[in-house]
């Protein structure tokens, strides 16, 4: 263990090659996976050379190797962060016992569930951005990309890992179904609603990796605490990989934004003129992909998230080192919920309401890009500020999916929401004019106009980098 096997046919540091069963059922499941990517992944570009970083050790430092590769070469593989020292369970119903190396029988039901559910969002976020190559606004973008998308596939190798060496004929069922789902599909949809939600412009692309990439950071993070310990290393190191993705969606974000910005005072207001992105659309697209986003941690009131906790499945963020009390079996978090048509704050036991503590860390991470972005405007001289909706705006799961709330939180009527809700929400005309502008720049170095240049190039390279060889 703690070596990583490069040379294998499935790169991994779990000892493969010495587990013949293991290693049978997932080669068997790699030409499978291969048809799924060469059918869903990212559309017309697979021969191409594409300047990608690959896993290649599990140190911190030295993790990653660059180079040229065709995608379908990509080398997916296993690989789970070496234990820590402290090898208890560190919170729950059982904590300070032992780690678990294998499934608790009674606990194997939530496992597979909670593997299976975060397995599913891997392979869907890359068939919802299969058709964003060919509108890319820069080789450097295109990249992107393609890094992501190779990254999430490999997210989806990390949990299949998992369900089948650990959960026998069942898992392989699982991993079979895992590629038979498809994002949006009416009769074979993806489990959780983001990820059945069309991401077919660069807006949404930087909008989904900034918000639903960050519900990955803060649910990887939880179970990266878990007493189930292939789970916890498993889920650590796609963290490693996971600080990318975020890294896309936010920059991008800024980019468009600082873009948007400039266009709109040298437009008198009107950037759509030189096929710019107004600012009320980049509002539009954050309170969309935030509510959806902000439905992926959950009800507000759930026995099952008690249960993940209580049983030591799935944790808190950075459970051992920012809590004190990590049984929490007393205790209670305040609520606001609904009843007889006003908002009143209820008393909820603090295991029920855990998926309301993860999302109240997921919604200040939010809040600090936020403050970046206004900053970024601040600059440029533009006195327009961007806001996150309230948590309650828009929801499609939990205690406020049955009420109507405006982007303050305040409760309103269904006529009044749907009198505003293309001023709120990005709409058909909103997309189909994204569409339009949005058209692929192949020169190394160049930007589509609606967006600005980074920072920087990827791995000390120059912007004008050919980070892909058409
Ligand atoms: N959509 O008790 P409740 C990522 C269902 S993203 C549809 O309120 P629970 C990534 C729920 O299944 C990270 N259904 O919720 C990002 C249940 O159904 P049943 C993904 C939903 O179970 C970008 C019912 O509602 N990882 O990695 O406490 C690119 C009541 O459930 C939704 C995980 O999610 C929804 N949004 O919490 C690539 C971690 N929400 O049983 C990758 C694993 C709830 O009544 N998952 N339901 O049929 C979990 O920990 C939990 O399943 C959840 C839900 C937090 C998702
Ligand atoms: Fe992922
Ligand atoms: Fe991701």
């Amino acid at each position: 263990m703690g070596n990583v096997d490069l040379n294998a046919r499935i790169p991994n540091n779990v000892g493969l090659a010495d587990d013949k069963r293991l290693l049978k059922a997932l080669e068997h499941w790699l030409p499978l996976y291969m048809e799924w990517w060469n059918d869903m992944g990212p559309a017309g570009f697979q021969t191409k050379d594409i300047y990608l970083r690959t896993a290649i050790s599990v140190e911190a430092g030295g993790w990653a190797n660059f180079d040229y590769v065709q995608m379908p070469d990509y080398r997916w593989g296993i690989f789970l962060t070496p234990p820590g020292e402290d090898r208890t369970i560190g919170f729950g119903d059982h904590v300070g016992k032992p780690v678990w190396q294998e499934i608790p029988g009674e606990y194997r039901g939530n496992l597979r569930r909670i593997i299976v559910t975060q397995a599913d969002t891997e392979p869907a976020s890359v068939e919802q951005q299969r058709f964003l190559g060919s509108t890319a606004p820069s080789l450097y973008d295109m990249r992107n990309l393609f890094q992501v998308n190779v990254e999430e596939g490999r997210h989806l190798w990390a949990m299949v890992y998992l369900l089948f060496r650990f959960f026998g004929k069942d898992g392989r069922d699982e991993a079979e179904e895992l590629l038979s789902r498809r994002s949006g599909d009416e009769d074979k949809p993806r489990i959780l609603n983001a990820f059945n939600q069309p991401c077919d412009h660069w807006l949404s692309f930087f909008s989904f990796t900034h918000f639903t990439d960050r519900d990955g950071k803060f649910q990887l993070a939880s179970l990266a605490e878990s007493g189930f310990e292939p789970m916890a290393r498993t889920c650590d190191f796609m963290l490693t990989e996971e600080v990318h993705h975020l890294f896309v969606g936010e920059t991008g974000l800024d980019r468009i934004i600082r873009r948007s910005a400039e266009l709109t005072m040298e437009t008198d207001g009107d950037p759509k003129k030189v096929g710019g992105i107004p600012l009320d659309m980049i509002q539009r697209s954050i309170n969309y992909w935030f509510s959806y986003s902000l439905d992926l941690f959950g009800g507000e009131i759930s026995s099952n998230a008690a249960n993940f906790f209580g049983e030591g499945l799935k944790g808190r963020f950075k459970e051992k080192n920012r809590y004190e009390d990590h049984v929490m079996k007393e205790g209670v978090k305040i609520v606001p919920n609904v009843r007889d048509n006003r908002i009143h704050d209820e008393e909820v036991p603090y295991r029920n309401a855990m998926n309301e503590v993860l999302r109240d860390e997921y919604i200040a991470d939010c809040d600090r890009a936020l403050r970046k972005w206004n900053r970024t405007l601040e600059k440029t001289g533009i006195e327009n500020r961007l806001t996150l909706p309230s948590r309650r705006f828009k929801r499609h799961q939990g205690i406020y999916a049955d009420n109507d709330f405006n982007l303050e939180g305040e409760l309103i009527s269904k006529e009044e929401m749907e009198a505003n809700v293309t001023e709120w929400l990005l709409n058909d005309e909103d997309n189909h004019y994204l569409t339009s502008i949005m058209k692929q720049v192949v020169e190394p170095g160049k930007m589509a106009n609606w967006i600005a240049p980074p920072a920087r190039g990827i791995n000390s390279q120059p912007i004008d980098f050919e980070y892909v060889r058409l």
